[in-house]
């Protein structure tokens, strides 16, 4: 691939260089970024072709975008089909049955409005504002608005994805990273230079290994997995860590088909071979590390044979796998999901990382990047809390009212906030917001469970673009969402800063910034200022609060007026730490305690989690639990992304489910053949908490005692009303998830491995909806701790949970914490560890 190539291909004038918006024909055409909905990590630079009638026409990929390059996935490509669709909620509704009959009337904006200010005025007086639960779901262009309307317009601290056990989603490894080296890290593919691939700093990787991640499928935190494919194609080589062999596997130099939640254990042998073996980069370790010593005795005795008894994969592969990485002139990780959905979450982060520092391949261009937010616009992954007025994030820390969360992640625990609304203790929730979440269908662990929590509450908002289940046995009030060409806004994930223009409208349907405006200013004027979506995307940009604002110079309309997009050169810089530019003190040196990069982490150490790499072995499985493999032979595993959905939406799209019309269960032929199913036959998986339904697809791709789910089936062809809710149930692997079961630091949960059977379903079969709508489900549970079977969790009654003991242990030390420190999340254990930690006068 010789990129400087493309780049001279493109007919830039043809393109409208210089322009965002134009006449074309008929068309106007507007230069912008897609950023949800429908929902995607990612701000891919996007023409977007409106008729006349202001109706979204046509999408292409803009080629003048560095980010993607006129690329555009399936998904985007059939956005005219999103954006029109007849399911689009179109008007504010109101409950006219009981919940769950789907029942309506419409309503005017106003009578919402009023509505719900009322409600949530009462609310705020007779129970306090602690008792609004907040619920918004992942990454989507909603970080940084949402948490902002809850805590200063609500004015609630108890923000969270609710129902999502462990915070199970890449806030490990963020605060694994940062608490390691100071800031979060990506895979360097040149995605930090406008110039991409041909800038003359970049070195493309030598090997990349993709690790418990799919990118192609998944273009997962900022990153577009397309990228690594333009590497392979000037030489970069793929390590591939995953049960299943994915399109990047089938192509790499070495594939460890490793056991599901054993990650941790592999990490460690792989830094026991490059250690052992003395491929360490010992100038990088001598100068900038802290903590090496302990690294190399913590692995002594884990080598390649041991890793290779627990996680299944051959000792010659792993030692393959690490000589290749570590004797590569530049080598990064790219990491996924899988990570946190494991048991050993913060530990196999920790492996990660550390073998990024064992080789020096920190900072380095081809390397792992430390990276930040463009221009300092967000302190984190787009979560936004930072720009919350101090006041009320003071209360993040607390979550007032005694549901503790940890202090090593600013949203509340969802498990805390359950046993609130299981116990009524120490506070009965009133009302439950979802905005950009749909927890039946795909957020919440034990749906079942979730369905209960959340008939419990006695109010509910529900804002998004389409109808969902979750709104459908649940919401009082459902708002219509605005779509992504429908609404300005600003953005960052990583680089560059990217600006969302308005081009197109639906019905009555509002922007998330728009409702929070209007919203904002009827419940808390004072805090509220901004006149319009412009003036509250300038404000992020620039952000009044933060001292001293944000690096960013310009506003809302000189993004969108240079083409949308603007990167940020401190991202772009390599061997940041060597020159002063990660410390706030300006020193050399990471952002961390030590002021080095930390083998053993004060960190870790500080929120009581193991500061070295660990393995923990999954709660069920052929080792925790071999008693149960007679009857639950299979090792099941879940979550990996298709190129059709983003999580639970765009199920109605003819298009997609034309090319993926059901959920489905990867099997190995032979294991298939001796239960009796063929291809594309209706399965049941289950286990000893519950049941769901997916259709059978053979692969030899996967071992013969692992298989894999699809998550966030629903079917709106189906029927809306209890006790179908559009089918979620029935096809949900979170039937069988469990909450309430998390790593240390009450950080990862067990969902990518539990055991299971897998039979036919026979025509007649009671399926799942109707067990959990009209018998309660499976549950027995017991308020406030893990179900699963009666007996364990009656244990954990009586020991106390540890998970949430966990949390609220760590709630208590972040209590003792000067509020003033506690700027953002992982931050706030490195800022206590900088002023108590004993011993650092040896780093
Ligand atoms: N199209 C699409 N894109 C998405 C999403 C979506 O729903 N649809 N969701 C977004 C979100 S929120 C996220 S977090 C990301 C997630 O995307 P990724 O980070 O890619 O994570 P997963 O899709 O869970 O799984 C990646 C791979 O992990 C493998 N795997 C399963 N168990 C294990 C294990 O124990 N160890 C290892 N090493 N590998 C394992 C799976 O086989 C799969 O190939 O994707 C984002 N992007
Ligand atoms: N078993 C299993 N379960 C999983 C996973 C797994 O791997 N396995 N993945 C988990 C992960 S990593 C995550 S992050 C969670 C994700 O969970 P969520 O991010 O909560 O995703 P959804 O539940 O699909 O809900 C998203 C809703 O938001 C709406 N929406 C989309 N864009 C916007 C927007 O811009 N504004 C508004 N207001 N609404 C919008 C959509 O229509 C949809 O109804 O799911 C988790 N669930
Ligand atoms: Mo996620």
């Amino acid at each position: 691939m010789d990129y400087q190539e493309f780049l001279d291909s493109v007919d830039r004038e043809a393109y409208h260089e210089g322009e965002w918006r134009w006449r074309e024909g008929e068309y106007t055409v507007t230069r912008t970024n897609h950023w949800s909905p429908p929902g995607c990590h990612n701000g891919c630079g996007v023409l977007l072709y409106v008729d006349q009638e202001g109706r979204l026409a046509r999408i292409e990929g803009d080629p003048l975008s560095p980010f993607n390059n006129g690329k555009l996935c399936m998904r985007c490509l059939d956005m005219v089909e999103a954006v029109n669709h007849p399911d689009r909620l179109k008007y504010p509704l109101r409950r006219a049955g009981k919940r769950g009959e789907n029942r309506w009337e419409r309503i005017t904006w106003d009578e919402a409005y009023d509505e719900i200010v009322e409600r949530v005025n009462t609310v705020k007086r007779d129970f306090g504002s602690h008792t609004i639960l907040f619920v918004h779901g992942t990454g989507r262009n909603i970080g940084w608005q949402l948490p902002l309307f809850a805590s200063t317009a609500l004015e609630t601290p108890n923000v969270c994805n609710f129902g999502f056990t462990g915070f199970a989603c890449y806030l490990p490894r963020m605060i694994g990273a940062s608490a390691k080296m100071g800031e979060m890290t990506i895979a360097d593919v040149s995605e930090t230079h406008e110039m991409r691939y041909a800038d003359p700093s970049f070195r493309r990787p030598d090997v990349i290994m993709v690790w418990g991640n799919e990118p192609l499928k998944a273009n997962a935190d900022g990153f577009l997995g397309h990228w690594i494919v333009e590497c392979m194609q000037m030489g970069t080589q793929i390590i591939s860590i995953d049960p299943r062999l994915t399109w990047l596997g089938a192509k790499a130099a070495y594939w460890l088909q490793v056991r599901p939640g054993t990650d941790g254990a592999l990490g460690i042998a792989m830094l026991n071979t490059v250690i052992n073996e003395d491929m360490v980069d010992h100038k990088f370790i001598d100068s900038w590390c802290y903590g090496y010593q302990q690294l190399v005795e913590s692995v002594q005795g884990k080598d390649a044979d041991w890793a290779a008894e627990i996680c299944g994969v051959p000792a010659d592969d792993i030692r393959g796998a690490a000589r290749l990485y570590a004797t590569a002139e530049s080598a990064s990780i790219q990491w996924g999901l899988a990570f946190e959905q494991q048991l050993s979450a913060l530990g196999v982060t920790a492996a990660a990382c550390d073998l990024m520092g064992v080789t020096g391949n920190i900072d380095n261009p081809g390397g792992n990047l430390l990276i930040k937010c463009a221009f300092d616009i967000e302190k984190r992954y787009g979560l936004g809390d930072f720009k919350i007025p101090r006041e009320n994030y003071a209360g993040k820390l607390t979550l007032s009212a005694g549901i503790e969360s940890s202090d090593i992640v600013a949203c509340a625990s969802s498990d805390a906030l359950l046993h609130a609304v299981e116990t009524g203790e120490p506070f009965m929730p009133q009302i439950i917001w979802l905005q950009s979440a749909n927890p039946l269908s795909c957020s919440g662990m034990d749906a079942p469970r979730m369905y209960e929590a959340m008939n419990k509450i006695p109010y509910c908002v529900v804002a998004d673009p389409y109808m969902t289940p979750t709104a459908v046995a649940h919401a009082d009030i459902v708002l219509p969402v605005a779509m992504s060409c429908e609404r300005n806004s600003v953005r960052t994930w990583w680089t560059p800063a990217r600006s969302i223009s308005k081009c197109a409208s639906y019905y009555e349907a509002k922007s998330d910034e728009q409702i929070i405006l209007d919203l904002g200013r009827r419940l808390k004027p004072e805090n509220w200022p901004w006149k319009d979506d412009k003036e509250l995307a300038t404000w992020y940009l620039t952000d009044q609060y933060a001292e001293g604002g944000t690096r960013y110079e310009g506003d809302f309309e000189e993004l969108q007026e240079r083409g949308g997009y603007k990167y940020d050169p401190w991202d772009a810089e390599y061997y940041k730490y060597q020159k002063g530019m990660c410390r706030p003190d300006g020193q050399p040196g990471f952002d961390t305690a030590t002021g080095r990069f930390e083998f053993w982490s004060w960190g870790y150490n500080h929120w009581g989690v193991d500061p070295m790499p660990y393995h923990i072995e999954p709660k069920d499985s052929p080792v925790s639990t071999s008693e149960k493999l007679a009857e639950y032979p299979f090792i099941a595993t879940s979550g990996g992304r298709s190129y059709e959905f983003f999580h639970s939406e765009h199920r109605q799209l003819e298009t997609m489910r034309e090319f993926h019309p059901w959920p489905l269960v990867t099997i190995h032929p032979e294991a298939a053949a001796e239960y009796g199913i063929e291809d594309g036959d209706w399965v049941w998986i289950e286990t000893t908490h519950g049941r769901c339904r997916q259709k059978a697809f053979l692969f030899p791709g996967i071992k013969k005692d692992t298989i894999h789910m699809e998550h966030a089936w629903w079917f709106p062809e189906q029927e809306a009303a209890e006790p179908s809710l559009y089918g979620t149930f029935d096809s949900n692997i979170n039937n069988m998830a469990l909450n309430f079961e998390t790593g240390q630091g009450g950080i990862g949960s067990g969902i990518k491995s539990f055991l299971a059977k897998i039979y036919p379903y026979v025509e007649g079969d009671q399926m799942p909806g109707e067990k959990v709508t009209r018998e309660g489900g499976w549950g027995d549970y017991l308020p406030g701790v893990m179900a699963g079977d009666k007996e364990s969790a009656e244990r954990q009654a009586a020991e106390g949970n540890s998970a949430l003991l966990a949390q609220i242990e760590a709630a208590r030390r972040a209590k003792e914490m000067k509020v003033e420190d506690a700027d953002m999340q992982g931050r706030n254990a490195l800022i206590y560890a900088k002023e108590h930690a004993d011993g650092l006068q040896d780093a």
